[in-house]
């Protein structure tokens, strides 16, 4: 190995210890269920808590049924979810309805508590344009398939609320995957020095399907990526459900505020495949990789945390799976009635006026369809 380079220049090793102590993770609340942080506890009512709990246990079961449910051939594209509530869920819940949320192709659950119902999931699930069509008020774009790509979007849409006057904030999401990109590095920079009231978030779940975080970059941290774009930046417990909540609410204040973006790194770890498309994770996760993330679990350490307080009981528990099934049923039978995709359907969709050549080729399938 070649001898170290000593520079007068610069203090390599001291640049490299001040970036990381900058970048620590931040956390409430532990594995066991207890808080470590008091001062930074967020302003949340039981209610509240109660609630992001139900949320979270909900989720959990949609993502057991749709895993189910795309074996059994009743949906389509589905990249599951479990392990990932703290940074999904918690992060959602800590927007108003106003803000504006661009996903990525996980991120379904937080566009269905932002107003997306279910059977329309189930719908973009299946390929179906009307899983894309928001309902009025519903202040979501749909899943984005390209990676990274939401992250200038967002800069665009923040910058949007910004010159209208809005006290809104635009949130993304992409993986660690995503913060490799070209895309992730202009949204970022773009968004800092417009100062636009935006929230990156990277869900880093240390895979880009089978490469490693630690081969994506040579950066300790995604959240300090945010420095070279002067806005703030910061690492936090993903699998904690009040550190991504209360970094949310932070982010968001300040961009209200007028002070610009935040990046926020969320370490945390998708349990399922990449997607139901035919990945196999233990062909490049440990069984122990595994466990340890597992022994982290966002949900046993929030249900340990409220069962302390006394406000969370199996009954709770219980009655949220129920609702989460029931409503799982009745939203599949609706996607399953739901009229099928027609060809005219996407030309229609896609044209506020159709080109000529199109129209010749619409009239030909409208005849064709109606037969
Ligand atoms: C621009 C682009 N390149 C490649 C792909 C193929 N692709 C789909 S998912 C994926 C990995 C993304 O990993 P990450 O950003 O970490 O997100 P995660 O799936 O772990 O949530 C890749 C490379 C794509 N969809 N878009």
């Amino acid at each position: 190995m070649a001898a170290k380079t000593k520079s007068t220049v610069v203090d390599s090793k001291k640049q490299f210890e001040a970036i990381s102590k900058q970048f620590e993770t931040f956390q409430i609340l532990n594995e066991e269920g207890k808080v470590v942080n008091e001062s930074a506890m967020p302003d949340i009512t039981d209610e509240q808590l109660k609630e992001l709990m139900r949320r979270m246990v909900y989720t959990r079961i949609l993502d057991q049924r749709s895993i189910s449910l795309n074996r059994q051939g009743r949906l389509g594209f589905y990249a599951p979810t479990a392990g990932q509530e703290a940074s999904q869920i918690a992060s959602q819940y800590a927007l108003e309805k106003e803000d504006w949320i661009l996903p990525g192709y996980r991120d379904v659950p937080q566009i269905i508590w932002h107003g997306l119902p279910l059977y329309q999931a189930f719908l973009f699930s299946r390929g179906h344009f009307h899983g894309n069509q928001m309902p009025e008020g519903v202040n979501c774009l749909s899943p984005q398939i390209i990676i990274g790509a939401q992250y200038i979007q967002t800069a665009g849409v923040a910058l949007g609320l910004k010159k209208k006057g809005k006290q809104a904030v635009a949130i993304t999401y992409t993986g660690d995957g995503g913060a490799s990109q070209g895309d992730f590095y202009e949204g970022i920079n773009f968004a800092g020095a417009y100062k636009a009231p935006a929230i990156f978030v990277v869900q880093n779940n240390r895979y880009a399907i089978s490469t490693p975080v630690e081969k994506q970059s040579a950066a300790q941290t995604i959240a300090q990526k945010a420095v070279a774009a002067g806005i703030v930046g910061v690492q936090v417990d993903g699998m904690d459900p009040l550190a991504v909540y209360a970094a949310v609410r932070d982010a968001r204040e300040r961009a209200i505020n007028g002070e610009g973006p935040t990046l926020i790194e969320t370490l945390t770890f998708r349990y399922g495949p990449h997607t139901m498309a035919g990945d196999d994770p233990t062909r490049y996760r440990t069984k122990e990789t595994e466990n340890e993330w597992e022994a982290k679990d966002p949900l046993v350490r929030f249900r340990l945390f409220l069962e302390a307080k006394g406000i969370w009981n199996e009954e709770e528990e219980n009655k949220t799976i129920e609702q989460a099934k029931e409503d799982i049923k009745e939203a599949i039978q609706k996607a399953d009635k739901y009229p099928k995709q027609k060809v005219t359907d996407l030309m229609e969709i896609m044209y506020e006026e159709m080109p000529y050549n199109l129209k010749e080729q619409y009239e030909i399938y409208k005849a064709k369809e109606s037969k």
